[in-house]
C-alpha cells in the first residue's frame, strides 16, 4: 500500500507538472483526490491494514494529499499569472496611434428636400398631416372623383393587395380623411411615398415621393391658390424665378393647372436643362372639384378651397443637376456622400 502511495505521489507530480491550463489541474484534483480518485481508493481499503501499520499509511497519504494539494494551488497560481501576462499583453494601447474617424451617414438627397419644402409650407401656416401607405380604394381613387371605369386609373395603375385595398397612388387620401374629420379652416400638406405599376427607368420608378397641399375655407380663390404657390416656389428657388400657370386637367380639381417656372440654369433663354424652353414644369394645381368636397362632407356652397401635388425626385433631380432617377434608391455611397 505504501508502493501504492509513493506510485500516487510520482503520478501526480507529473500529471500537474504537465498541465497548462485551469481545466487541466480540475481534472488532474479530480483524478487523484476526487471521491471516486485514486487516493480516496487507497484510504477505503485501510481497514484492512493491522491496527500498527494503520496511522503509518494514514500520515503518508495524508502527507501525499496535502503535498497534490499544495501542487495543484501553486501550479493554479502560476497558470493565473500567466493569463494574466496573455491578457495585458493583448490589451497593450498605443496611445500615439492615430484614432479611427466613425463615419456618419449624410442626410438623403430627397429628406433634404423634403424637409426643404415642408419647412417652407410649415411657415406659411400649414400642418403636416400623415397616414397610411396601404389605402382603400375609396380613398385613394373614388372619393377623389376618380370611378372604376376613369382613365385616370390608367396613369395611376398600381399595386393592388385586394379588390378594394391599394398601394396609394397619391397622398390624396389623407387629405379626404383629414375633410371627413375636420370642419374648414384647413390648411396641410401631406408628404409620403406614393406607389404606380411603373417599370424602373431613368424617368420612372414604382416608388416615389409626393408633397400634396390642400387649403379649404370661405371664399378661398385661385388668387389664393396662384399666390401661395409663387411664395413657395420663391422660397425654394430665388425672387428671381418667374411662375406662370398652364391649364391642364385633373379629375380632383377644376379648373386644373401646371405650374412652370422659369429656368433655374438659363433663366429663360433656353437651355439643355429645359429644353430649349425655358420653363421647366414643377407641380400641379387645381381648385378642389366640388364633388370632391361634398364627398368629403364638406358644403360646396359655403366652402372652397385648393390643391396642389409636388413630384419630389422631379424637383430634387432638378436641384441637384441628377440625370436619373434611380441613383435615388441603390444607396451608393459615393453618389449619397456628394450632398
Ligand atoms: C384632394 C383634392 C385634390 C392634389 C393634386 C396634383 C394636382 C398633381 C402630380 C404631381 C406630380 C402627381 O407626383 S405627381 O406625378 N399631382 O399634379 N395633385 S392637384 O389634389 C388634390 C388632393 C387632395 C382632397
Amino acid at each position: 500500500m505504501k508502493q501504492k502511495l509513493e506510485e500516487i505521489r510520482n503520478a501526480a507530480h507529473t500529471t500537474l507538472a504537465d498541465a497548462l491550463s485551469l481545466d487541466a489541474l480540475e481534472e488532474a484534483r479530480i483524478k487523484f483526490l476526487g471521491k471516486k480518485g485514486e487516493l480516496t481508493a487507497v484510504l477505503k481499503g485501510m481497514g484492512k491494514l493491522s491496527a500498527e501499520e494503520r496511522p503509518k499509511i494514514g500520515a503518508l497519504a495524508n502527507e501525499i494529499r496535502s503535498a497534490i494539494e499544495n501542487e495543484i494551488e501553486s501550479k493554479k497560481a502560476e497558470i493565473a499569472s500567466k493569463l494574466e501576462e496573455i491578457k495585458l499583453k493583448a490589451e497593450v494601447l498605443d496611445v500615439t496611434m492615430p484614432g479611427r474617424a466613425k463615419k456618419t451617414g449624410e442626410i438623403h438627397p430627397l429628406t433634404k428636400v423634403m424637409n426643404n419644402i415642408k419647412e417652407t409650407f410649415i411657415g406659411m401656416g400649414f400642418e403636416i398631416a400623415d397616414g397610411p401607405e396601404v389605402e382603400y380604394d375609396y380613398y385613394n381613387f373614388e372619393a377623389l372623383n376618380i370611378p372604376k371605369n376613369h382613365p385616370a386609373r390608367d396613369t395611376q395603375d398600381t399595386f393592388y393587395v385586394s379588390d378594394n385595398i391599394v398601394l396609394r397612388t397619391q397622398t390624396s387620401g389623407m387629405q379626404v380623411r383629414v375633410m371627413e374629420k375636420q370642419k374648414p379652416p384647413i390648411r396641410i400638406i401631406a408628404p409620403g411615398k406614393v406607389y404606380r405599376s411603373d417599370a424602373v427607368d431613368a424617368t420612372h420608378s414604382p416608388v416615389f415621393h409626393q408633397i400634396e397641399g390642400l387649403v379649404v375655407d370661405k371664399g378661398v380663390t385661385m388668387a389664393d391658390l396662384k399666390g401661395t404657390l409663387e411664395m413657395f416656389i420663391h422660397r425654394l428657388y430665388g425672387d428671381q424665378t418667374k411662375v406662370r400657370f398652364r391649364p391642364h386637367h385633373f379629375p380632383f380639381t377644376e379648373p386644373s393647372a401646371e405650374l412652370d417656372i422659369s429656368c433655374f440654369k438659363c433663366g429663360g433663354k433656353g437651355c439643355p436643362v429645359c429644353k430649349g424652353e425655358g420653363w421647366i414644369e414643377i407641380l400641379g394645381c387645381g381648385m378642389v372639384h366640388p364633388k370632391v368636397l361634398s364627398n368629403c362632407g364638406i358644403d360646396p356652397e359655403i366652402y372652397s378651397g385648393f390643391a396642389f401635388g409636388i413630384g419630389l425626385e422631379r424637383i430634387a433631380m432638378g436641384k441637384y443637376d441628377i440625370n436619373d432617377l434611380r441613383l435615388f434608391f441603390e444607396n451608393d455611397l459615393r453618389f449619397l456622400s456628394q450632398f
